[in-house]
């Protein structure tokens, strides 16, 4: 008996490790149909990289991905803005293997460019509709019981581009303003105990220090239920690309809300209808009104492998993998569909499924070689199905950028290649 063996009996795990061991077996059977591995008799050759001495540790570095994976950066639609300073850039979420975006690869949206703040000289004003009006450095900030949670984090102009239409044949370019981080800081609820509220105290003013000066009016319950005013993201503190040192976090809401280089709440007793809330980031409606405010994201998501960067190389076993998400809690279920929403396939959830968090899914796939139309449909738990592009252009015609959560079609073609196209 090994060490790790008598541990294992002690703790009385070891006929489940055992069993795990053959379980692995069985599942290494059912994978066989998905390789293309050659038998092993001819022998493995030594790799180059083997016969000698690797790189010695360094001091004073920060890691850097591999040489091959350099393909794996944001970029920007140059025509969409006007000027690189109020601009996006896209998350490569086709090479995105897991829920969490690395902080390199995080979207970036500035309306008047990155700020370089810094921690030092950073000073957030609660002011307002409150007992005590307080003025926190970053240290109080610091100081106060902290939280983690996983979040993404949405553009609510992400896919606005195709509204009227395919666009650009590019996951990056049609889904990548978001992302989804570990963020950790602390509850706003617990910065307004602090404070304390005014009984007419409804709704909160978020306001950045960056030249945009961004405002976002944030109703009280939700600034109460789950906000928080963030410093780290990712095991590390924020990028400035995402407000350093601290921005807000308004879980599952649009992108917008998520005020960064954060310098000012204030309460009051109505909205402030900002023009971030009013000209912009609102919802327009077939006859030309826009909606007031919504602020949720819903029910969305988008099959990142195959897509039209990542194509598939001739007929046989596949897993479709990709990710859904929801601003109104948990994914309960993603449909896959081979066909452009003729059939639909249950996919399976690679938990943890988190609230308001990417959500990742994977579904087999046996294809035939012949041209197909994918497509994912998610569901949330509260119901919200993820619509079809027809669907929501019948709610709210075509002239719209936001808020666009349609299911995103795939056709790909015989020869493997992957087009962004729309079904009427
Ligand atoms: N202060 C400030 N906050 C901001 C913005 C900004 O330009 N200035 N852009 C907003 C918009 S429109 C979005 S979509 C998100 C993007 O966050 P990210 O750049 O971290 O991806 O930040 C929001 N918060
Ligand atoms: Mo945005």
């Amino acid at each position: 008996m090994t060490e790790l063996d008598t541990h294992l009996e002690q703790v009385g795990g070891l006929k489940s490790a055992r069993r795990g061991l053959f379980r692995l077996g069985a599942a290494g059977a059912l994978a066989a149909g998905f390789g293309r591995a050659v038998r092993a008799e001819s022998g493995l050759p030594a790799q180059d990289w083997g016969s000698g001495i690797g790189a010695a540790v360094a001091d004073v570095t920060y890691g850097m991905p591999p040489k091959d994976e350099s393909d794996m950066q944001r970029r920007l639609v140059p025509w969409l803005t006007g000027d690189q300073t109020s601009s996006i850039s896209f998350t490569p979420l086709q090479y995105q293997t897991g829920i969490i975006t690395p902080s390199g690869v995080f979207f970036e949206r500035y309306h008047n460019g990155m700020v370089q703040a810094n921690k030092r000289d950073t000073r957030l004003m609660i002011h307002g509709l409150v007992d005590r009006p307080l003025i926190f450095t970053f240290e109080d900030i610091l100081r106060m019981p902290s939280e983690t949670h996983v979040h993404f984090l949405e553009c609510a102009a992400n896919g606005g581009m195709e509204w009227r239409g395919a666009q650009l044949n590019s996951l990056q370019y049609t889904h990548g303003m978001v992302a989804c981080a570990e963020w950790v800081g602390v509850k706003l609820s617990t910065l307004l105990e602090q404070t304390g509220l005014k009984k007419e105290g409804k709704w909160l003013l978020a306001e950045g220090s960056d030249g945009s000066h961004l405002t976002r009016s944030i109703p009280i319950e939700k600034a109460l239920d789950d906000c928080m005013v963030v410093y780290g993201q990712n095991g590390e503190s924020l990028r400035h690309e995402q407000g350093y040192p601290i921005r807000l976090i308004v879980p599952g809401w649009q992108g917008n809300m998520n005020v960064k280089w954060l310098r000012r709440l204030k309460i009051g007793d109505k909205p402030w209808f900002t023009h971030e809330e009013t000209s912009k980031y609102t919802e327009l409606r077939a006859d030309g009104k826009a909606y007031g405010f919504t602020w949720p994201i819903y029910a969305k998501s988008v099959i990142t492998f195959p897509c039209p960067e990542m194509h598939v190389k001739g007929p046989g076993v596949y897993e479709v993998r990709g990710f859904a998400w929801s601003g109104l809690g948990k994914i309960k279920q993603v449909d896959v569909s081979f066909d452009g929403g003729v059939n639909y396939t249950r996919a399976r959830l690679d938990g943890p499924v988190q609230p308001k968090c990417f959500t990742r899914f994977t579904c087999e796939w046996r294809w035939d070689g012949k041209p197909a139309l994918l497509q994912s449909r998610a569901i949330d738990e509260t119901g919200f199905v993820q619509p079809t592009i027809a669907e929501l252009r019948a709610m709210r015609g075509s002239n719209g950028v936001y808020n666009n959560n349609s299911i995103q079609t795939w056709e790909v073609k015989a020869d493997g290649s992957v087009n962004n196209v729309q079904l009427a």
